[in-house]
């Protein structure tokens, strides 16, 4: 029988899940005894790979922007735009999530050691983001302190000479490599996972807990809308002269290519010849922007994280303080860093997210089952916002060309 995908897997897996939690609504308490062991051996497995995954990959990732002091100020102007993007992205994420509050009508109690927790303040979150003890940091899993670190390793690799730093980012590729591996084989584990997970919660609370999920998919693609019309089309006009339909008509056949695998990296063909041959960016721009784009660059992916995490603090009935949303803001931009451009990336540094500001895991069950359908369009929204920096930045580069529509035109 032919190999089924892991996301049918995971679909299944949820379905069997939430049909057995139906059966189950009479006995919850077998449900939490015999079968929620078993999604929580997942979770934990999700969360022993977070810490050494971000690192190792924002080291690689941060590194590989290494290449902005050779090309200075595109790659100045390439990085800025990518993290200011991604900032807008998920603070409209967390807007729309506030304002369309998917998660109400729906309480789960949180664990009492989470109940417990204290939001930190604005000021003592933004001043615990340097580490005072990067090894406590690592070792804690303080996430905004392991995001940091790992970010300065990998600039400073940029500022040592290549024979000093290749043996550091070689050590370091090749452990995200591993990672990903580990990863992809606990993501095997996803469907099994999910369905330990989900049989307890609809056991206990019905199938209501799976109404607003409609309402997630919803403000995860009004987002994505929103983000591609109002942020690119303004930043093509403005420093590209270039118009909204024009840009998005030249880079549909990307966005709809990434709509459907997905996957960034495995679209990065198509989003470069589209930017070339149908926006005129230069192979010089193009070159360096959207493989760093792919790789660093995940606007969609922030949204969704915004959207999410505040869905899961409604479910669970945590109210966010503003410190608790900067720091959403902080780990999802520079999460996206060492988000991977592949299917499903942008799920597992979710939990990143989540662990950021003390929400409950647990509640990734509930976007498992519907997270190839944000992923779409998360993915597209990636594409489309490499695109609009290739473009932007080589038209203030004075490196757009005529496209071959134009000249034929003339
Ligand atoms: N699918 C990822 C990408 O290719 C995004 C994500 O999973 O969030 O960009």
């Amino acid at each position: 029988m032919k190999k089924m995908k892991l996301t049918t897997k995971i679909f299944l897996g949820l379905i069997i899940g939430i049909l057995v939690g139906l059966l189950m609504q009479g006995t919850p308490d077998v449900a939490q005894t015999y079968i929620k062991p078993f999604g929580t051996l997942f979770i934990n497995m999700i969360k022993m790979i977070i810490v050494p995954l971000v690192f190792s990959s924002l080291i690689v990732g941060a590194a590989s922007i290494g290449d902005v002091k050779s090309l200075g100020r595109i790659g100045g102007k390439t990085v800025i735009y990518y993290l200011v993007t991604t900032a807008v992205a998920v603070s409209i994420g967390l807007f729309l999530g506030k304002v369309m509050n998917p998660g109400a009508g729906l309480t789960i109690p949180v664990g009492a050691e989470q109940a417990a927790k204290e939001a930190p303040s604005v000021v003592s979150t933004l001043l615990n983001i340097i580490p005072k003890n990067p090894l406590k940091g690592l070792v804690d899993g303080n996430i905004l302190q392991v995001i940091t670190f790992a970010l300065f390793l990998g600039v400073g690799c940029t500022a040592v000479s290549e024979d000093k730093s290749k043996p550091f980012v070689n050590f370091f590729d090749s452990l995200a490599e591993i990672m990903y591996k580990i990863t992809a084989f606990i993501m095997e584990l996803a469907p099994y996972g999910i369905f330990a997970l989900i049989v307890p919660v609809v056991s206990q609370y019905g199938i209501d807990v799976l109404k607003p999920l409609s309402m997630v998919i919803l403000a995860v693609y009004i987002g994505c809308v929103l983000h591609a019309v109002l942020v690119y089309s303004t930043a093509v006009k403005i420093f590209a002269n270039i118009s909204p339909i024009k840009f998005f008509k030249g880079i549909a056949p990307a966005a709809i290519t990434a709509f459907s695998t997905t996957s960034s990296s495995g679209t990065l063909p198509v989003t470069i010849k589209s930017t070339r041959e149908n926006l005129g960016v230069s192979e010089k721009i193009t070159s360096f922007v959207l493989p760093l784009g792919a790789t660093i660059n995940m606007d969609g992916t922030a949204l969704y994280q915004g959207v999410c995490a505040l869905f899961i603090a409604q479910v669970y009935g945590v109210e966010l303080t503003l410190a608790q949303m900067a720091t959403i803001i902080l780990t999802a931009t520079l999460g996206s860093i060492g988000t991977a451009g592949v299917p499903g990336g942008g799920f597992i540094m979710l939990t990143l997210v989540l662990q950021s500001v003390g929400l409950p895991l647990e509640g990734l069950v509930l976007i498992a089952g519907i997270d190839r359908i944000l992923d779409m369009a998360r993915t597209s929204v990636n594409v489309i916002g490499d695109a609009s920096c290739a473009v932007v930045v080589a038209s203030t580069e004075n490196n757009l060309e005529p496209t071959s529509s134009e000249i034929s035109s003339k």
